[in-house]
Order: structure tokens, then C-alpha cells, then sequence
């Protein structure tokens, strides 16, 4: 099997962003204008403050043109920055907490009536998981019908579509709820991620001594005729990882409750959608 390598990996992502989100480039140019000077003001005082030099300016355009080379601008992205963009997108949601997408995202994923068993391979390795929950509004009203896109990756922490070998839509599944809102979910517990070290953003985060370790996670997008669509993660408690998530995407609200039983685990998680703006 070829590696997931960075540069793979990355020009997957670059070319499911290219294919699946509607770039409008209708932003003002007075809006344009404002944020460009106040990032390039950011990027002066930074300069300034600690005498930057020719050596490390240098560095850094070598660095930025290998992140396009690798294809890791949705990674580093997501990575660094998305998480105060969802911060701010969401700040006046009373429903369930949100956080970011992430770059891993594949639209279009089988569709399954509850109770559903994702895609995977005959001998998919993992400890065993079942995922159920209800879907409600903010006054308690069951949303029945609701649908769960859920996607995550296997127990080595790859995806599928963005990691050679594995089956188009292993791990990814587009679940809708019954009529109380309720919903089952049989998957398995994914692997903790770390991001890709051969690529430009694993060259920063050892460069910087950083680590590049995101939690185990499952990611979900959670919608119901009439109410607003959440994109959110999930976390399992005592995962090191949880207190220093590299995409500072955990929330305390998101983390499961996992009980053993049999083979497996059992979590449950419900989730509250606030209605269209
Ligand atoms: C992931 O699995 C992820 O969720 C994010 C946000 C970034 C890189 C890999
Ligand atoms: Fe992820």
C-alpha cells in the first residue's frame, strides 16, 4: 500500500475544497481592504517587535511555498485558524456546540435509515462502537426525519478518500433519525490523528517543537427541515490530547460519556438545533 503521505493527502483535500464549496469572491473591497491592512499591521508589528530577519523572512517564504506545493492550505487552515472563525460564526447559537470542520469532509457519503452500521471493511479493526442519540429543537420538540452525516477515521487514524487503500466511504455515513428523532449509529472508536510530518505544516509544528496530535474524534453535520445545520466534533474522555487539541477545536460540551459493554462501547449524545435564522 502506497503511504498517506502529506503531499497525498493534501491534494485531496485541496481538491474536495476546490469541488464542493462555492467560493462567491463578492466580499466589498472596502471589507477586503480592512482585513488585509489589519493582517499586514499584525505581520509588521511582529516584524518590528522582534527584529525579524532577511534569514527568517527567507524561511518563511520557503515555507509558504511549500504548504501550496503539498497541497496543505485546507489543512494548515483548519488547523490554526478555523476554530475562532467557527467561534465567531456560532457565538449566539442556544442549541448544541459547534466546531470546526475540518478538512476531511466528503459530501454525498450512503444514505441509511436508523439504525445504520457504517461502511466498513469485513475485518475493520477498532474497538466496536454504538452511537445513539435524539435530535430536538431548543424548546424539546423532537425532530424527527433529522439526518446525521457523520465521517471519522479508522483505528489508525486515516481517512477514507484522503489515505490510500481504504473503500470510498469507509467510516462515512448519512443517517436519518425516525420520527422521534432518535437515531442508532454502529461504527467503530477512532484513532487518535496526527497530522502528516513529511509536509509543510508537520515542518512547522517540529520546527516550533509543537505536537501534532488532535484527539480521537468524530466529526458530524446535524440538520432538520427548518433549523440550522451544526457542524460539530465529539471527544472520549482521557484522551491525552484533549487538553492540548492542535486545532484547539475541543469544547468541554463535546465530550462523550462512553460505557462498556460487551466487546464495545456504548455513547450517547443528543443534539439541539436552533431553528432557521
Ligand atoms: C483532522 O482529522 C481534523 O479533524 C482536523 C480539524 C484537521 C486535521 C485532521
Ligand atoms: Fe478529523
Amino acid at each position: 500500500m502506497t503511504q498517506a503521505t502529506a503531499a497525498a493527502t493534501g491534494a485531496a483535500a485541496t481538491e474536495r475544497f476546490s469541488t464542493d464549496k462555492v467560493v462567491t469572491g463578492d466580499t466589498p473591497p472596502e471589507r477586503v481592504s480592512l482585513l488585509a491592512r489589519q493582517i499586514l499591521e499584525a505581520v509588521y508589528a511582529t516584524i518590528r517587535e522582534h527584529q525579524v530577519t532577511y534569514d527568517e523572512y527567507d524561511a518563511l517564504k520557503a515555507w509558504l511555498i511549500q504548504v501550496g506545493a503539498d497541497g496543505e492550505w485546507p489543512l494548515f487552515l483548519d488547523v490554526f485558524v478555523e476554530h475562532v472563525v467557527e467561534e465567531v460564526a456560532n457565538a449566539n447559537r442556544e442549541g448544541s456546540k459547534g466546531t470546526i470542520e475540518g478538512p476531511f469532509y466528503a459530501p454525498g457519503a450512503p444514505a441509511f435509515a436508523t439504525p445504520a452500521t457504517l461502511p466498513m471493511r469485513p475485518d475493520e479493526k477498532g474497538t466496536p462502537m454504538t452511537f445513539h442519540g435524539q435530535v430536538r429543537a431548543v424548546d424539546g420538540t423532537p425532530l424527527g426525519g433529522a439526518l446525521v452525516d457523520i465521517w471519522h477515521c479508522d483505528d489508525e487514524g486515516f481517512y477514507a478518500q484522503f489515505a490510500p487503500g481504504i473503500p470510498e466511504w469507509n467510516l462515512r455515513g448519512r443517517v436519518t433519525a425516525d420520527e422521534s428523532g432518535h437515531f442508532t449509529i454502529r461504527t467503530i472508536k477512532p484513532a487518535p490523528y496526527q497530522i502528516p510530518t513529511d509536509g509543510a505544516t508537520g515542518a512547522i509544528i517540529r520546527a516550533a517543537n509543537w505536537h501534532a496530535w488532535r484527539p480521537a474524534h468524530l466529526h458530524l453535520k446535524v440538520s432538520a427541515p427548518g433549523h440550522q445545520l451544526i457542524t460539530t466534533q465529539l471527544y472520549f474522555p482521557g484522551d491525552p490530547h484533549n487538553d492540548d487539541d492542535i486545532a484547539s477545536a475541543v469544547k468541554p460540551e463535546l465530550m462523550l460519556d462512553p460505557k462498556p459493554i460487551g466487546d464495545g462501547v456504548d455513547v450517547e449524545y443528543d443534539f439541539i438545533l436552533d431553528p432557521a435564522a
